[in-house]
């Protein structure tokens, strides 16, 4: 990590992240257009005031009550997941009992087995990798090769930073989806069963802490958590608040 970068500095936080996918890129982890997709997040990132708001912790809720209630729960991780939030990937998946799945969009044997031994180095205990025999429809590139264990059998898929074409034919394959996207005008963000607009870098630690309340509810009370959501009116809270952090600045 680089040393140019005092805790002093306002944007501290910000930077570091950046520091991350940097880091991630060098080792061979995270793909070059990871790069840009962190820029894009970074400006959304920068609308919402670089927090969690009340938005994001009720999609939080409703992302942990679903996995909680899944029988198959997969956690899917790409480049940029792996290189910013890999030590919390592990810790959230045993805290919800999901499996870990490597998935990518920009096609690498290579980066994928460097993801799967990051998040291994990082104490995971197992992580499953695409197969070339098992395929999920309505995809036509990297992403639609899975794992028989993993995304194919999956009820509830947890898929961070996702790309929207994948995201749709996890949907229309009857799958529910949960996604991380700062952008809440993206395809991915629109066409999600739960779309958590916040940071990656935050959410993971803020799931970890609140997954203990929410596990120690009842079926019935997760259950009311889940069919009470309603993803289109938080992404229109999300915008709300982007559109009066524009017009606080004019
Ligand atoms: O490792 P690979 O090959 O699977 O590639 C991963 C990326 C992320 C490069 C790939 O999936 C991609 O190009 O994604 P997109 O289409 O750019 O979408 C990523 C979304 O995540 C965008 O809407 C960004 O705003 C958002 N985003 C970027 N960084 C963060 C983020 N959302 C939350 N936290 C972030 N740190």
């Amino acid at each position: 990590m680089s040393k140019d970068v005092p805790e002093s500095h306002p944007r501290y936080l910000s930077l570091m992240t950046r520091e991350r996918i940097a880091c991630g890129v060098e080792k061979g982890i995270t793909s070059e257009h990871g790069l840009i997709a962190q820029g894009r997040g970074e400006a959304f990132d920068y609308l919402i005031g670089e927090k969690t708001h009340l938005f994001a912790q009720k999609s939080i809720d409703a992302a942990l009550a679903l996995l909680l209630l899944a029988e198959h729960p997969v956690i899917s991780v790409n480049g940029n997941v792996a290189a910013l939030s890999p030590k919390e990937i592990v810790a959230l998946s045993r805290a919800i009992s999901a499996k870990i799945e490597v998935n990518i969009f920009h096609t690498s044997k290579e980066r994928e087995q460097k993801i799967q031994q990051e998040l291994l180095d990082s104490g995971a205990e197992e992580v499953l990798l695409p197969s070339e025999s098992a395929t999920i429809s309505d995809i036509d590139h990297n992403r639609r090769f899975v794992n028989e264990e993993g995304i194919l059998k999956a009820d509830v898929v947890f898929v961070p930073l996702e790309d929207g074409d994948r995201c749709e034919a996890l949907v229309a394959g009857g799958k529910k989806v949960v996604t991380v996207d700062l952008n809440p005008l993206s395809r991915t963000a629109q066409t999600a069963t739960i779309t958590i607009v916040d940071n990656i870098v935050r959410v993971i630690p803020f799931m970890i802490e609140r997954v203990e309340k929410l596990r120690s509810m009842q079926g019935s009370s997760l259950r009311k958590i889940v069919s009470d959501y309603d993803n289109s009116s938080l992404l229109k809270e999300a915008l709300a608040q982007m559109q009066k952090t524009l017009s606080e600045e004019n």
